[in-house]
């Protein structure tokens, strides 16, 4: 097999490049090649320095994770690095792409960076549960400092040429087009320096305010990660140890993190969201129709949101709603919300106005007779959302995409609507639109394979995860949820509280939010009859009292000013009374009885999604509740979860609890198979 690194030679610079596309990851054939040519330089007297670089998209992304937990192979990442650092000659990363994780640490060990302008460095192991393995953490602080190397190593996120010049991590910053010429050049001149400037032979400099600022500002965030302490931990061992120690714990910390279930979740989240994107059963060559304005109907919350994902990406809209009130009061919100972006230094109020003139107001669907896509978000009513697209099937010009934002109803009925239902697709986004990454792609039984390519494409365009669900009543994501509030509304009637439901979801599970916590958010009255003299359940009954959730601050909790909830007496009221009309004891809800009652059942309901093929795979399921349900990423998703808390003990409790178990799930449970 032909090794995907080759040697090129510049009189007397050899030039070792890497290519092994998509993103020159470190794999073993990478290494060995890397390795081999460190072997040619050295044996080469006429050679006098040695770059190293990459072809393709960009500089190594890291070690290869598909590596992970299989048998290690020879030269590890490590022995590479140290070889590079200890060569007698001096060895020039050229960087440009992306130099994230092992790939960054492989520029560390390098005694000189040079950096395309476009170029960014990152350690973004901890968002795989991970830590940089390779010296990354004992490096890092040496030459930038206790600070950054906590905010590269602890969050992950990339920073760019220009910044890790300013932090020393980079020696010069060139062109993009000119960065194989100058890192010859700079080899060149730097041929003769010795002793060579070795990262592990500096110190790194105590900074103990700067670790006490770092956990103080991110404790929130890292809340129910493992990996961000042990990143900490070892940026500070940095300052407290030799190299050769620090380096020891470093190693010790990334294998106890390797091996725990956080990074092997957040792992499968990697994979995961990518396979997303896939259609198993459309060529990955589908053509994708043009996309270079959208119109939106409905200027509401859902609207504008939706809106602002196409104008912050340079792409016009055109927004219509029925009364020029409605109409200014929702580019209202969306200037309002771009205002807020200029103050926290995301754009410039240049840039806003920019984005603003690419909306064009209009009260009038006519309107929308040059529009690419039409995405119609109005309130969720079927007969008026089949109105609409009969008018759009009739308004929109050829070739012209119709997608619903609808979040639960038969968007088939809704194709058939509009007289062309190959042209109609669900585009669920989740609230805020211009926040959420998660991206529902609904393929109705008609929907042409060109429509879907292009909303997946389009979706990714936009900064979402497109996930792909068949028709059903609430598609991937609220299907699932649905099944977690009958059983919780009847432990409310056993004696659980609402506090302690929430408590589970919560502290236990790791959600952003337990269901009322959610429902308070969201609004009580969501879906509410509106007739307070009709008291059927503890909703009504709360709705009745004008307990509509934070916005009147009462719903299930009270709330203060700053919208801080506390449980409520009245709410608990409400509930005995519920439960004493219904002839019900209380007794004690175990914490254990919870989760078996309203967590077991989503389980339960995503193999039925799967059995139905609403969802491609299990790791679809998983990517949804992900990114647009608060599931925490360290237990990957409902799915992943459900195989790690052991599906013969689901299918126990749900049968203990007299839930009907999905066949799919008995099956796996029976056979002692998980989900993939
Ligand atoms: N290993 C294996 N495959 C990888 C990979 C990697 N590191 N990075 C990407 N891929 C695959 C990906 O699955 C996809 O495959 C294709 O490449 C394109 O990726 C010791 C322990 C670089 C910013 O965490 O963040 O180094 O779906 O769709 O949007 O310290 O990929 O086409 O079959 O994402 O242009 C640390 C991970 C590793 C960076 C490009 N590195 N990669 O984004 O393309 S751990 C990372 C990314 C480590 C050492 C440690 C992104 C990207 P497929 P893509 P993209």
């Amino acid at each position: 097999m032909t090794s995907p690194v080759r040697t090129e030679r510049k009189d007397d610079v050899l030039v070792i490049i890497s290519d092994n596309p998509p993103v020159n990851a470190l794999g073993a054939a990478v290494r060995q090649g890397l390795s081999a040519g460190l072997d040619e330089a050295l044996a080469d007297d006429g050679t006098k320095a040695v770059v190293i670089r990459c072809d393709g998209r960009t500089f190594f992304a890291g070690a290869d994770i598909t590596e992970f937990g299989k048998a290690p192979q020879q030269p590890s990442l490590l022995d590479v690095i140290e070889r590079i650092e200890a060569f007698e000659k001096p060895v020039v990363a050229a960087i440009h792409g992306t130099a994230l994780g092992g790939g960054c640490e492989i520029a560390l060990g390098c005694h000189y960076r040079v950096a395309a302008r476009s170029a960014k460095v990152g350690t973004p192991e901890v968002k795989l549960g991970l830590l940089p393995g390779g010296g990354g953490t004992q490096r890092l602080p040496r030459i930038a400092g206790v600070a950054l190397a906590l905010e590269m190593t602890a969050k992950g996120d990339p920073i760019s040429a220009a910044r890790a010049q300013e932090a020393g991590l980079v020696d010069k910053v060139v062109d993009d087009a000119a960065l194989a010429e100058e890192a010859v050049a700079f080899a060149r001149q730097v041929a003769k320096v010795r002793p060579l400037p070795r990262a592990s032979e500096r110190d790194a400099a105590p900074d103990p305010q700067a670790v006490e600022a770092f956990v103080r500002a991110n404790g929130r965030r890292f809340k129910g990660f493992d990996a961000p302490a042990a990143n900490i931990a070892c940026v500070v061992k940095a300052t407290e140890t030799s190299f050769a120690e620090g380096l020891a714990f470093e190693r010790a910390e990334f294998v106890k993190l390797l091996n725990g279930t956080q990074s092997a979740a957040q792992r499968h989240m990697f994979f995961a969201e990518r396979q997303a994107a896939k259609i198993d059963d459309l060529p990955a060559d589908t053509p994708l129709r043009r996309i270079e304005n959208v119109g939106i109907l409905g200027a509401g919350t859902m609207g504008g949101g939706i809106a602002m994902n196409f104008l912050t990406r340079g792409i016009p809209v055109t927004i219509v709603d029925t009364s020029q009130e409605a109409l200014d009061r929702g580019i209202g919100v969306i200037r309002a919300n771009y205002d807020r972006s200029v103050k926290s230094g995301r754009f410039t109020a240049v840039q806003v106005d920019a984005i603003m003139a690419r909306l064009t107001p209009s009260l009038t669907m006519e309107d929308f007779a040059q529009s690419d896509l039409v995405i119609e978000a109005v309130y969720e009513n079927l007969d008026l959302k089949k109105q609409i697209f009969a008018d759009l099937g009739k308004i929109a010009k050829k070739g012209a995409i119709l997608a619903t934002n609808t979040s639960f109803l038969d968007v088939d009925a809704i194709a058939e609507a509009s007289g062309r239902p190959a042209d109609v697709v669900g585009m669920h986004f989740f609230s805020p639109a211009n926040v959420m990454r998660l991206l529902e792609v609904v393929r109705g039984e008609k929907t042409a394979a060109d429509v879907l390519a292009t909303v997946m494409a389009l979706g990714k365009t936009i900064g979402k995860v497109p996930v792909v669900s068949r028709v059903c009543f609430g598609f991937i994501g609220n299907r699932i949820m649905a099944q977690r509030s009958a059983p919780c509304t009847e432990m409310l009637l056993d004696g659980a509280s609402p506090e302690q439901i929430d408590k589970v979801f919560t502290e236990d599970m790791g959600l952003a939010m337990g269901p009322y916590q959610m429902s308070d958010m969201a609004g009580v009255d969501v879906g509410w009859h509106r007739d307070p003299n009709r008291i059927e359940t503890i909703r009504d009954a709360l709705c009745a009292e004008g307990r509509l959730g934070q916005k009147a601050k009462a719903g299930f909790y009270d709330y203060d000013d700053q919208r801080n909830r506390t449980p409520s007496a009245k709410t608990a009221e409400i509930i005995d009374a519920f439960r004493a009309k219904a002839g019900r004891a209380k007794r004690e809800v175990s914490d254990e009885e919870i989760l078996e009652r309203a967590i077991y059942p989503m389980i339960n309901e995503g193999a039925k999604i799967l059995a139905e093929a609403v969802a491609q795979r299990s790791s679809d399921i998983d990517v949804v509740w992900v990114t647009g349900y608060g599931w925490p990423i360290y237990t990957g998703g409902p799915m992943f979860w459900a195989n790690t808390h052991g599906l013969d003990r689901i299918v126990a409790g749900l049968e203990r609890h007299g839930v009907e178990v999905a066949p799919l799930l008995h099956e796996k449970a029976q056979s002692g198979s998980i989900f993939t």
